[in-house]
């Protein structure tokens, strides 16, 4: 742990542990800051403020974590076997989610995954398209233009040439910002950009054009008294985040707009009849990529409620 007085080697008190440990099984929140945070594996994150009582030189027992429940304070996902909530960052204010114009080419149904999980931890979102070096496909840049139609913002940056640093800059500052995205669009290189003295590992771009995987654990980089950088490993898919699905809806901005204007108070946008949600695909004012992201996520959320009986 980093301290205005030297670097300290911290132990978690016992008592902590044992503090922080509730159930999230049963929980239907449809916010992230109101989940219980409960049996969390990793207690204490990147991003939190503690007490630490030193024991020695240069080790420190953690005695006390602190933190405002009622603010937006971090980034939960639920270990997907165990059922338990594991901090990834805390303290955050807004998510930065990194695609790479190629190498590897975005997946886009999974770039609405991060988004529904950013949506859900009611965080501002906003994208950068890395690697602008590179010659884009073409579809590529059809895609993103849905994105800014549902009003994300959208910077493009190359962490190779240095293209678009300054206005990421801009974004970042004042704020503690948690980068995401898949592995080797970028997201340790522009962060070694932007703080010279960060120096995280950079994946090589294997054969495929696939970077390695490099980050196993969340870290926070200093640009500024006030700004800070999270890199974290991937965001997990949906089922890890207890997210239901009449959450969902209210995740995607464009179908978010239309809520209340179905006939059914409790339609699930899929077949029912006088949906405004599918009267606004057919208008064309919500794009059929988008729809049919929210109808898989659906069916996953949906089938992930079911006992295991009905699932049979
Ligand atoms: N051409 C090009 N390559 C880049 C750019 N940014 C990162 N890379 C390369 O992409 C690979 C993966 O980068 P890395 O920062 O480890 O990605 P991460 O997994 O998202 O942290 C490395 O070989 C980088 O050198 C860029 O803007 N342009
Ligand atoms: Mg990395
Ligand atoms: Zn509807």
């Amino acid at each position: 742990m980093e301290t205005d007085h030297g670097t300290f080697r911290c132990k978690l008190r016992g008592k902590l542990r044992k503090e922080l440990i509730y159930s999230t099984s049963k929980s239907r929140a449809r916010r992230v800051q109101r989940v219980q945070p409960t049996q969390t594996r990793a207690p204490v994150s990147v991003g939190d403020h503690v007490h630490i009582r030193l024991l020695g030189p240069d080790t420190a027992v953690i005695e006390e974590i602190l933190r405002d429940d009622d603010q937006t304070w971090g980034i939960i996902r639920q270990a997907p076997e165990s059922k338990r909530a594991h901090v990834l960052a805390a303290n955050v204010d807004q998510i930065v989610i990194v695609l790479a114009a190629t190498q590897p080419v975005p997946d886009f149904t999974l770039l609405d995954r991060y988004l529904v999980i950013a949506e859900y931890h009611d965080l501002p979102t906003f994208l950068v398209l890395n690697k602008i070096d590179l010659s884009m496909p073409p579809q590529v840049e059809e895609e993103l233009s849905i994105y800014a139609r549902v009003g994300y913002t959208i910077l493009r940056t190359s962490a190779e040439t240095g293209s678009g640093m300054s206005q990421l800059r801009e974004c970042l500052q004042g704020n503690r910002s948690v980068f995401s995205g898949v592995s080797g669009v970028g997201k340790s290189s522009l962060i070694n950009r932007l703080a010279a003295s960060a120096a995280l590992p950079v994946g090589a771009v294997g054969a495929k054009g696939e970077g390695r995987h490099i980050t196993t654990r969340s870290e926070t980089i200093a640009l500024d008294d006030e700004t800070h950088v999270m890199d974290t490993p991937g965001l997990r898919k949906l089922s890890s985040w207890s997210i239901e699905p009449e959450d969902l809806p209210h995740l995607f901005p464009e179908i978010r707009a239309l809520m209340g204007q179905c006939r059914f108070r409790d339609c699930a946008h899929i077949d029912e009849p006088a949906c405004a949600v599918r009267s606004a695909l057919q208008a064309r004012t919500i794009a059929e990529r988008r729809y049919k992201s929210y109808v898989l996520f659906h069916y996953e959320l949906t089938a992930q409620n079911l006992t295991p009986w009905e699932q049979a």
